[in-house]
């Protein structure tokens, strides 16, 4: 054989063998990682991907309870062959562990998607935060780098509308400054940067979304929209009396969490990676959200006071509303309470630096993704409060029963 004939040989094997893989892989569906599979916007991704066709790997932290609630109707049992959803314990301050599944799974896409979360806790846990959220995405890099997988592998970084912090533009858009305002914001600043630096260096497809608040049923308990719809749907229950909390007057860009997990799937299936902002474009303050909580069960709520002298009041209630949402059963007891204060603030939820203002400019997605948010706030707000009052009326139940029921208060 020349040598000639020897690279021709060559070629069409590897054309062939490429073609192979090719169709293998669309025989045998694209295999993620989700990091963070079992907080809120893991478990929505974990089931999108699931009905597309992909085998789905999590990692899960190791603790003492089971912290797979929001996944568990995805689980299978680990003795079922062929499964779709596979769970690996892990850490992302753990660089070993981290190499060992990217290297084992050798994911098409990795969604990295953990991270201590919460701003306000950031400041109690500064040091953890930035191991976890900043060095944390380092390590998910280097190991994909490490691993010759460079090629291979598509990366999603959470990144988040808390890098505007003291918003140097309105609204806020991918070419707008950072101006960080927390332990939490600026540990993401660093995910945020070194993520764009190993595109550049290396050529990975590595991109970050940069998402505006989203909300949803599943929203951890102790964020605000979900510490008002809980509360909200307690209160009229005659659960609870009332309900304490922070900075009435900061805004914020919400969104729901369904609509903004398709937004990071499509970002990882573009030819070219690029950083992009999720957002609806409409701002609301924690007083309006916590007003329209109430409203729709057919209640109002009247603000009045200033700073941390300012109460929510009952001033109406809408019987039909009510009913309608609720049953007449609970309808007595709760007009008993017109003008009483249900909404009190409490310093201790004030954080040392706020971000008063968020609100995005998502044309770049709108246009390149063509994607574009189905749920309005009014929705996002029905979807929260079904779901709550759905859960609390178990709660109520019980009580009436003559059980005991605990409320968590943070
Ligand atoms: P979330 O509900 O708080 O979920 C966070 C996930 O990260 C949980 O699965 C948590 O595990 C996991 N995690 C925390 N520390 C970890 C560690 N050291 N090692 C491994 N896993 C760890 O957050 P989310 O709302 O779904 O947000 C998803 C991502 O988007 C986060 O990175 C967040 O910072 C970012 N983000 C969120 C928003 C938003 O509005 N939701 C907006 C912009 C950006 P446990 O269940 O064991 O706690
Ligand atoms: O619900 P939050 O705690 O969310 P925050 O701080 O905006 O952060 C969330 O969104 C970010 C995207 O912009 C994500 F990166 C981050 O991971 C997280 O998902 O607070 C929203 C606003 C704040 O201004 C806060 O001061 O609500 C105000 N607030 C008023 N009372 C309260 C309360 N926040 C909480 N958590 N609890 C209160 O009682």
């Amino acid at each position: 054989m020349t040598i000639d004939n020897h690279f021709a040989y060559k070629f069409i094997i590897n054309y062939q063998l490429s073609i192979i893989n090719c169709q293998l892989s669309k025989i045998m569906g694209k295999v993620a990682l989700i990091t963070g599979i079992t907080g809120q916007d893991g478990a929505y991704m974990a089931e999108y991907l699931i009905k597309k066709g992909y085998t789905v790997h999590g990692i899960k932290r190791r603790a003492s309870l089971f912290n797979t609630d929001r996944i568990d109707h995805l689980y299978q049992d680990p003795h079922v062959e062929n499964r779709n959803l596979i769970l690996h314990y892990g850490d992302l301050t753990d660089s070993m562990n981290l190499t060992g599944i990217i290297g084992e799974i050798k994911p098409d896409e990795i969604y990295n998607l953990a991270a201590m979360s919460h701003v306000k806790v950031s400041f109690d846990t500064p040091e953890y935060t930035a191991n976890v959220d900043g060095l944390g995405t380092l390590r998910i890099l280097e190991a994909v780098r490490l691993l010759g997988l460079v090629d291979k592998t598509r990366i999603y970084q959470a990144s988040t509308s808390e890098l505007y912090g003291l918003v140097q533009e309105v609204p806020q858009k991918e070419t707008t400054p950072f101006y960080p305002r927390s332990p939490y914001a600026v540990a993401k600043l660093y995910a945020y940067w070194i993520t764009v630096n190993y595109r550049e260096a290396y050529g990975m497809h590595a991109s970050n979304g940069i998402l505006f608040n989203h909300e949803s049923p599943l929203r951890g308990e102790t964020f605000v929209t979900r510490k008002v719809t809980r509360a909200v749907s307690r209160i009229v229950l005659g659960m609870q009396k009332d309900v304490y909390m922070g900075n009435l007057s900061s805004k914020r860009d919400w969104g729901h969490a369904k609509d903004y997990i398709k937004a990071m799937y499509l970002i990882l299936q573009q030819d070219k990676p690029d950083d992009y902002v999720i957002s609806t474009g409409i701002t609301t303050s924690i007083r309006d959200f916590i007003a329209m909580a109430f409203e729709e069960i057919g209640v109002t709520v009247d603000f009045t006071g200033e700073g941390i002298n300012e109460i929510g009041t009952i001033v109406a209630v809408d019987k039909k509303v009510f009913n309608k949402k609720l049953g007449d059963h609970y309808y007595e007891s709760f007009q008993k309470r017109m003008g009483e204060v249900v909404v009190k603030v409490d310093p201790q939820y004030f954080r040392p630096t706020e971000v008063d203002l968020l609100i995005g400019d998502s044309t770049k997605a709108r246009e390149r993704l063509k994607w574009q948010p189905y749920y309005t706030l009014p929705l996002l707000i029905r979807d929260m409060m079904d779901s709550d009052i759905k859960e609390m009326k178990k709660e109520a139940y019980l009580k009436e029963g003559g059980y005991k029921v605990l409320n968590y208060f943070e």
